[in-house]
């Protein structure tokens, strides 16, 4: 039954997977004090080169997306170099890696990059304090004008450049968890009158700005984008979202990406305005290459693959409790469950 998951998957006419497990991005907050990943950061990922695709940690496309410490960055010539060796290493055991690109948005702090202000669509402040810093609050941000979002534009791809200069195979949009590219598509944290904000159509530029861009400077057979239709995360949900997600995944799907990821924690969450859960809702609306995740045991992803719930499956958590979880699978053997205090060190 799990020999679903083992079968190479063909995504598109430049890239092939040797199997159907992702590694799901994971935040690991290891980077060193000019944002550039470490030596261990380049053994951990060469360990997980058995999975069909890596997809990196969310990687900064610029100093004021910044909003945990020691995040890793793809801006500077030592940020390029240093996923370099990743890239290398995960080649050299057979793997593949895409990069994930990310801006904070509101949810990131002046205390990181020194500025005096975040950017986001509107002034509105995520509430509450930053996790593992609980002395810095997070601040109202500042509106992002024109000349502010077509810079973001520029930047985004800027960094799916340097992705592939530094040898990744692709990128992930990261869409997803509350973010800023996430707080243009929910209504609760954009109350934009202009073209970025008040309809579906508006509220799906920037990222399809950011899309378009991207596929054009890279390809799009080596882009691929994670959204949160449902809020769950640094967001809340509002029912008038559905009415956004509808519009902008079949204007995603006309896009030919290399792939569609749920961006969820546990996929057993069901949205009422979305009528059950984010994959299937997603699957309703999107018929292309989409990747599941959220809880998932092999057991219950190739389910969910059998069952056309989704066509590829990531996998967190058990990934950073077992780098060598695809042998584990494969022969029988039994998975160390993961523990949050494993977020301590890189293994
Ligand atoms: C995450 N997740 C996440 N998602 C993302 O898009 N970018 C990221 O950098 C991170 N970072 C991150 C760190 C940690 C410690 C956790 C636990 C999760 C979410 C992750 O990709 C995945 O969606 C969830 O972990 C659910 O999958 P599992 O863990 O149930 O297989
Ligand atoms: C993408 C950056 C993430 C930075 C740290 C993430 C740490 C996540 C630890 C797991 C917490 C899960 C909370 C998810 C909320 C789900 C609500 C149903």
């Amino acid at each position: 039954m799990l020999d679903t998951l083992f079968h190479p998957f063909v995504l598109n006419d430049t890239l092939t997977l040797k199997n159907r497990i992702l590694m799901a991005p994971l935040t690991r907050c290891m980077a060193d004090d000019n944002l550039v990943p470490t030596p261990a950061m380049v053994d951990y990922y060469a360990r997980r080169a058995d999975t069909g695709l890596i997809i990196s940690e969310a990687i900064l496309i610029r100093a004021d997306g910044q909003g945990y410490p020691h995040t890793p960055g793809l801006f500077t010539p030592e940020q390029i170099n240093g996923w370099r060796n990743v890239t290398e290493a995960v080649h050299n055991n057979g793997g593949k890696i895409f990069a994930q690109l990310w801006h904070t948005g509101r949810v990131a702090h002046p205390f990181f990059f020194g500025g005096e202000y975040v950017l986001a669509p509107s002034a509105i402040a995520l509430e509450g304090t930053l996790p593992r810093m609980r002395e810095l609050t997070y601040t109202i941000p500042k509106p992002a004008t024109k000349s502010d979002i077509e810079q973001l534009i520029t930047d985004f791809s800027q960094a799916a450049a340097n992705a592939i200069d530094a040898g990744f195979d692709g990128v992930e949009i990261h869409g997803a968890n509350g973010y800023l590219i996430d707080q243009f598509l929910h209504f609760s944290t954009n109350e934009r009158k202009d073209e970025f904000g008040g309809t579906p159509e508006n509220m799906a530029r920037f990222p399809l700005a950011i899309i378009d861009a991207i596929s054009q400077r890279i390809g799009q057979d080596r882009t691929g984008l994670r959204l949160s239709p449902g809020g769950y995360f640094n967001i809340e949900g509002d029912a008038r979202d559905r009415a956004v997600f509808d519009y902008l995944l079949p204007e995603v799907e006309k896009r030919c990406l290399a792939y569609l990821h749920v961006g969820i924690f546990d996929d057993s969450m069901h949205f009422e305005y979305l009528d059950g859960s984010v994959s299937h809702y997603m699957r309703t609306h999107y018929q292309r290459t989409l990747v599941g995740v959220g809880c998932y045991s092999p057991q219950t992803g190739s389910n969910a693959i059998e069952a056309g719930q989704f066509d590829l499956l990531a996998i967190g958590r058990p990934l950073i409790a077992n780098p060598d979880y695809i042998h584990k699978v494969q022969t029988g053997k039994q998975l160390t469950p993961y523990d949050d205090t494993m977020l301590a060190q890189l293994i």
